[in-house]
């Protein structure tokens, strides 16, 4: 059986609106716990695949900050990829793709990639074999390599892949009918699971997403007669959340979050709250968002407020996680004294179409 951590995009070097510079405190903090967890459960190999830095302009401390600690567990093996390959323009500039100036091509990281327990995988070269395990790296592709001799066969590729491709994204199916046991993927920040394959998201999460969006954490994939990917979640690291304030129930949520130590930014909220907000603001863990909107209800109060939630629970078939979508869409969109049939006919052409 092989048992190894997957983890990805961990962007060191980014910085958000709270937390600035400190970011990267929390990011070593839990590096750190990822790799006692590892050696308390005797786990020899942890995966980050793609994005540990997030650009190639990182600063020299940071860089060096990172592989101390990892080198600091020479008992595990860390197998890394750049978050990107040499051709591909649009991930070139944001993070560490494997450009002629690459984060991994200076000179003082170039020994910290000769290290034993560190394995690099480029598109220089791709694969490599340890313990008779086989990794093989994909730098927004497909890997373009032959299979080793070896007992257990991992993929480690950054990439947008999907299990249905519309945006130009590449097939999932493609990727799980070549001879891997499992591939780590990375690149997109929220854990998102396949058959033979999944997203971990980043190790902590760090832009402001819509609630549910993203966590922190990692995965645990165990590999013997079946295989088991497992999503394990950071409870105690920091959320920071993008939040429409539209209800008192929305007001209760920004409090609760607060109180557990994560940021909220406000991107809008309805006028009748104003004074609600202006209260939370007052907590130096919640802002407005730059572009923040204040909803008119003037014309549609009288009907929505009615009829909002029997909107929203009659039974024509909206997808729960659209609900708040649709919430925003009425209050923001909808304007004049409509009907509510017309409403309900109106967000069945736009929602369920
Ligand atoms: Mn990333």
């Amino acid at each position: 059986m092989l048992k190894l951590f997957h983890t990805s995009d961990i962007h060191i070097g980014a910085r958000n609106r709270y937390l600035g510079d400190k970011l990267f405190d929390e990011q070593k903090k839990f590096l750190k716990r990822l790799y006692n967890n590892a050696r308390d459960e005797d786990v020899k190999y942890i995966v980050i695949a793609g994005d540990v830095f997030d650009s190639n302009y990182v600063g020299s401390n940071l860089v060096e900050e990172f592989f101390e600690i990892i080198g600091y567990y020479n008992d595990i093996y860390t197998v890394i990829i750049p978050g990107g390959g040499k051709s591909h323009r649009q991930e070139v500039t944001g993070h560490d793709a494997y450009t002629m100036d690459s984060v991994y091509r200076r000179p003082d990281v170039r020994q910290y990639l000769n290290r034993e327990n560190i394995i690099f995988l480029s598109p220089d070269s791709p694969s490599k074999v340890v313990d008779n395990i086989a990794f093989y790296g994909g730098f927004f592709e497909i890997p373009n390599v032959s299979k080793l001799n070896a007992a257990f066969h991992i993929g480690v590729v950054h990439g947008p892949f999907s299990d249905v491709p519309t945006h130009g994204e590449i097939s999932v199916d493609k990727l799980e009918s070549m001879f891997f046991d499992y591939i780590c993927l990375g690149h997109y920040h929220s854990f998102k699971k396949f058959n033979k394959c999944a997203y971990s998201g980043s190790l902590v999460q760090y832009e402001f997403s819509k609630k549910r969006l993203s966590s922190s954490g990692y995965i645990c994939v165990t590999i013997g007669s079946e295989l088991n990917i497992d999503y394990r979640i950071f409870k105690d690291a920091p959320g920071f959340y993008k939040k429409e304030i539209l209800d008192l129930e929305d007001i209760k949520w920004v409090e609760d979050k607060i109180q557990r130590g994560d940021f909220v930014e406000i991107i809008g909220y309805v006028k009748e709250l104003k004074t609600q907000v202006e209260n939370l603001l007052e907590n130096p863990n919640i802002k407005l968002s730059d572009g923040v909107i204040e909803y008119e209800r003037d014309g549609i109060y009288g009907i929505i407020e009615d009829t909002i939630d029997e909107i929203l629970s009659m039974d024509i078939g909206f997808a729960k996680d659209l609900i708040d979508d649709i919430k925003v869409f009425i209050l923001k969109n909808i304007r004049g004294n409509l009907t509510k049939p017309k409403i309900e006919e109106f967000l069945k052409n736009k929602y369920l179409s």
